[in-house]
């Protein structure tokens, strides 16, 4: 029998701030019955986030919690955490989310929380990453999904994906490259998520029993 009907489908909550091109990368995988799951919910810090109408527009339920209504990071993530925990999530998914989240709410998903952060790990941690990898004049970039720990853009890497530089690069054309992979690996990686494959432990992560090193696992 088909590993797919003995598992019970994961829920999967998203966090976006934006485009949300990522959250349709995984709407398409779970469409496509290549993720074994159902995406119960779609959570923005942005009333305009297009990922809004995505997500929408796949008939998923949305949420907007704005920052900006809540006096302290505490305060918000305590809201925030009580809107996803609403939607009973086994794994809850950055895609874009531009908010740095508390100790006490990462706790509270450790090992069930996933992000996709634009550089080669455990290089350019933080924002404006393709600038600083052309500033540096790097021969390659590329994308890294990571668990999420307290360490920002620190957890564990899952898997990454490498683009070469090209003389001509600006931040934009390269972030363009860099983006048609993490379409190809954040729907892998919750793939692998789904089918309970994938498991965190303090420094790593682990496929299949196999502990993985500090790139992660090989495409
Ligand atoms: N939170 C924790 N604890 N750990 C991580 O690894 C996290 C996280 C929250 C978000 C995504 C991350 C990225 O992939 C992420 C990983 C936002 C900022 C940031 O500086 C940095 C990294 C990431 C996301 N945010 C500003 C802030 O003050 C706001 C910036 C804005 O609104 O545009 O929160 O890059
Ligand atoms: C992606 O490039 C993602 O790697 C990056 O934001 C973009 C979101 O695009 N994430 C961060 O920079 C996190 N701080 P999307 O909304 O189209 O998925």
């Amino acid at each position: 029998m088909a590993v797919d009907v003995l598992q019970k489908p994961t829920r999967i909550v998203v966090l976006i701030s934006g485009s949300g091109s990522n959250l349709q990368a995984i709407i398409d995988a779970v469409a496509a019955k290549q993720i074994n799951g159902e995406i119960s919910a779609v959570i923005s810090n942005r009333a305009d986030a297009y990922g809004l109408v995505r997500a929408s527009k796949a008939n998923i339920a949305t949420a907007v919690l704005s920052h900006k209504e809540f006096a302290s990071r505490e305060d918000y993530d305590s809201a925030l955490m009580q809107k996803i925990d609403s939607f009973e999530p086994d794994l809850v998914v950055l895609a874009g989310f531009m908010r740095i989240l508390t100790p006490s709410l990462v706790q509270n998903y450790l090992g069930k929380m996933l992000n996709i952060h634009p550089s080669l790990l455990p290089k350019y941690q933080g924002l404006n990453t393709h600038q600083r990898a052309l500033d540096a004049n790097d021969k390659e970039h590329g994308v890294s999904v990571h668990f999420v720990t307290e360490e920002l853009d620190g957890g564990p890497v899952v898997l990454q994906a490498k683009v070469d530089i090209k003389a001509d690069d600006t931040a934009e054309t390269l972030a363009e490259r860099v983006h048609k992979q993490e379409h190809i690996i954040y729907p892998l990686v919750v793939k692998w998520f789904s089918e309970q494959r994938l498991t965190m432990e303090t420094d790593y992560a682990v496929l299949d029993g196999e502990k993985l090193p500090i790139s992660g696992a090989k495409l």
